[in-house]
């Protein structure tokens, strides 16, 4: 029954910022998904007898992938899969199953934000017992195997039924089919006063929240509509397709300008929201106002503890380095511990492991906690209802007065999409050689305080992860960084993120871009960007 067979390695396997993300025809290649796969369980010991947990975004050839780690992981002595039902799971669903049923580890199948289709985006990615993302340490042995691997081995058990709840045995292993949302839905209500939020519902307050057609439809659906009572309706574009509606799924201010252009209408309801592929990311957008994902980081620590799970306060707070200060502002007046990580929620898992953190965020649209070990899209919008619903005013008034007793941080984020490879590269090198020299030097009126390259050091297994952003810092604490993606497909792309610091509440309602202006100009004259990629403009600002 277990058939080993003859591979050559792929080149081209290395995990990026959130697993091993490529074109589905790429995937399709013969033997790619089963030299990855194999990779993974080679890049793993001890395993043998114990579950895995399996379940991905519903995009286009997940179905297919399931089937094929049904197989390879039978052949590779594992005891139980645990496989959401139709191959479903979120991201944090996912996460807290790997958890809840003290699995081994977890395959997700996810290419998250990116679009999904025939010609479109796929991802694996492997999370470890803890239920967060394989640390640097396991991604790099997994990009070792699957550079020298021979041979893979898996098990004829046939196309397993992934849509029938209930336990079959196949390939000595057994699979075991799981409500995807079941469990994730317990784990909110455990958080949250789910009572209250019912109450902020029946008093009127509407929500519009948007699943981008993607996987968080089913647990809004039962969380908003089903459990606490939101008006039917509440959810949109609920149904996960396998090209998520031919858009993109992600949550920002151009792919779900629909949603921006309805929270900025006069008819707008008190909140909106949405959440990307895999249900990891949040957007939030109040009446007339969309919160920066970093503003929004540093209110939910402001006011966390409205939440039964967070009463007794944060241990610390943890957000990744091109993230906005707005939060290291909070965790300075509660008098708790701040933490800069490289981008990626990797890094998150053991500051919360060793429960230095307990809130953590980054920049691109994730939040989350120690309730699990990935950033998690409906959690993060339920403690915003939590707040709503108990400070009893409307975003607008909650993120103003944020400003006022905080300070506002300005910020923004320019993407330059699919550039070709060999100029985004040059541009990082030139930057790099030229860091050196900028101390002192000024732009623009703005004068340069420190340049350098970030590195990590891992407080607590003390590993050093180099080269994670390029940070130039100004007199006053404005601030640019410049890094290439870690999870595009096609060419690269280059993100650069602006922020100033503004004290003074008097200049708290200037347009974002037009406050970043100066800085803007001055990231140009340093770095060359419209040189370097040939564009006068970026293809994203959020
Ligand atoms: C991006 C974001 C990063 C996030 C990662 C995965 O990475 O910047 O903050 O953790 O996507 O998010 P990069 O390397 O492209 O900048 V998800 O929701 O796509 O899994
Ligand atoms: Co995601």
């Amino acid at each position: 029954m277990i058939r080993t067979v003859p591979t050559k390695p792929f080149d081209d396997q290395k995990p990026g910022t959130s697993g091993l993300r490529k074109k589905v025809p790429e995937f399709q290649q013969p033997n790619y998904v089963e030299n990855f796969v194999q990779s993974i369980f080679d890049a793993l010991d001890g395993f043998a007898g114990k579950t895995l947990v399996l379940g991905g975004d519903g995009r286009f050839y997940n179905r297919e992938v399931i089937q094929k780690v049904l197989a390879i992981a039978a052949a590779n002595g594992f005891g139980k899969v645990m496989v959401g039902q139709g191959g479903i799971l979120s991201t944090p669903a996912a996460s807290n199953v790997i958890r809840k049923y003290k699995a081994f580890g977890g395959i997700i199948l996810s290419a998250s934000h990116n679009p999904g289709g025939p010609k479109e985006d796929f991802g694996i990615k492997y999370n470890v017992e803890n239920g967060g993302p394989a640390p640097e340490k396991i991604t790099n042995a997994i990009f070792a195997k699957s550079k020298t691997i021979s041979q893979y081995r898996i098990a004829d058990i046939g196309g397993i039924d992934i849509d029938k709840p209930g336990t079959v045995e196949a390939g000595g292993m057994t699979i075991e089919v799981i409500d995807p949302v079941k469990d994730y839905a317990e784990l909110m209500e455990s958080l949250f006063d789910f009572n209250a939020l019912r109450r902020l519902f029946e008093s009127g307050f509407r929500m519009r929240f948007d699943s981008m057609h993607a996987v968080t439809g089913p647990y809004a659906k039962e969380i908003f509509e089903r459990r606490l009572g939101a008006a039917d309706g509440t959810c949109r574009n609920f149904r996960p397709l396998p090209d998520f509606g031919g858009h993109h799924p992600d949550p920002n201010l151009v792919h779900a300008k629909h949603l921006y252009d309805e929270m900025m209408s006069p008819a707008a309801p008190d909140f909106g929201a949405a959440s990307d592929g895999d249900g990891d990311r949040n957007l939030i957008i109040g009446k007339g106002i969309f919160v920066t994902p970093s503003d929004s980081l540093a209110l939910l620590c402001a006011n966390a503890t409205v939440a039964p799970a967070y009463k007794k306060g944060l241990a610390g707070i943890a957000r990744s380095m091109p993230t906005s200060g707005a939060a290291d502002r909070v965790a300075e007046k509660l008098g708790i511990g701040i933490y800069e990580t490289p981008t990626g929620w990797k890094f998150f898992g053991n500051l919360l492991d060793a429960g230095m953190a307990t809130i953590c965020g980054e920049e691109s649209s994730g939040t989350g906690s120690n309730h699990i070990r990935e950033k998690d899209g409906l959690w993060a919008v339920l403690l915003w209802l939590s707040i709503l619903a108990a400070r009893g005013e409307s975003v607008k008034e909650i993120v103003e007065k944020h400003w006022a007793t905080y300070g506002r941080n300005y910020y923004s984020r320019h993407d330059y999409e699919e550039v070709e490879a060999s100029r985004a590269n040059a541009l990082i090198d030139e930057l790099r050689g030229k860091l050196a020299s900028l101390p002192a030097t000024t732009v623009r009126g703005l004068t340069v305080e420190k340049a350098d390259d970030f590195s990590y050091h891992d407080p607590v297994d003390g590993s050093v992860s180099e080269h994670q952003g390029i940070r130039i810092l100004f007199k006053g604490g404005s601030r640019l960084v410049l890094r290439l993606s870690g999870t595009g497909t096609v060419g690269a792309t280059l993100r650069l993120y602006i922020e100033r610091y503004e004290a003074d509440p008097a200049k708290h309602d200037i347009e974002t871009q037009e406050a970043l202006a100066d800085l803007i100009a001055a990231a140009d004259d340093i770095a060359g960007i419209r040189k370097h990629t040939g564009r006068d403009k970026p293809s994203v600002i959020t």
